[in-house]
């Protein structure tokens, strides 16, 4: 009985020298930062976990395309020959409504031309609004183009209300056009 207690005594001392240098460690390298620490772990866990689930809501979020709907560069056609650096332009949409950027009505959106540049590697960001990005945020299917002489790339791509693609994006068909403007319309310049 009495070597049960002295090994029991012992086996207590030995547990406090164990946890008592560790305690005082910890004491010593975090000051009054281990009772928030464990909420702050718990808020970055609840952060971790949330960040999966809003990646995938965020990209569904674009407009979905009605399934049969596509655009198309009415003029110039691809090889066209445009003999003014000056020139019209007109476009259209099939199966999806034109409407202003900004109109958040399913089944519309509003047309976008590329000039000289691919289509945008993200289709979840807007499409950029530059000289090879032109918005028609009015809802326009026509505009009037000045480009240098040589060879141009043409294609159009819909945006919705936000100026991101749809899902799945519209685009047209590329159109390489070459200007090369007349004896006429280079004396008629200014
Ligand atoms: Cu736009």
């Amino acid at each position: 009985m009495a070597e049960v207690t002295r090994l029991s005594g012992l086996a207590l001392l030995l547990a406090c020298f164990a946890a008592g240098p560790a305690r005082a460690q910890d004491d010593a390298t975090l000051p009054q930062a281990q009772p928030p620490a464990p909420s702050e772990a718990q808020s970055e866990d609840a952060a971790h976990a949330a960040a999966p689930e809003m990646a995938p809501e965020t990209a569904p979020s674009r407009t979905p395309a009605p399934h049969d709907a596509y655009v198309y560069l009415g003029w110039p056609q691809d090889k066209t020959v445009i003999r003014s650096a000056r020139f019209k332009l007109w476009f259209g949409a099939r199966n999806i409504g034109v409407a202003p950027a900004g109109v958040t009505t399913g089944g519309t959106g509003h047309h976008h031309l590329l000039v000289d540049v691919p289509l945008p590697d993200d289709m979840n960001a807007p499409i950029p609004n530059d000289k090879n990005h032109l918005h028609f945020g009015a809802g326009q299917t026509e505009t009037t183009l000045e480009l240098p002489p040589g060879t141009h790339m043409l294609q159009l791509l819909m945006g919705d209300a936000a100026h991101v693609p749809h899902d799945p994006p519209l685009y047209s068909r590329r159109a390489t056009v070459l200007i090369r403007p007349g004896p006429a319309s280079q004396a008629a310049a200014p």
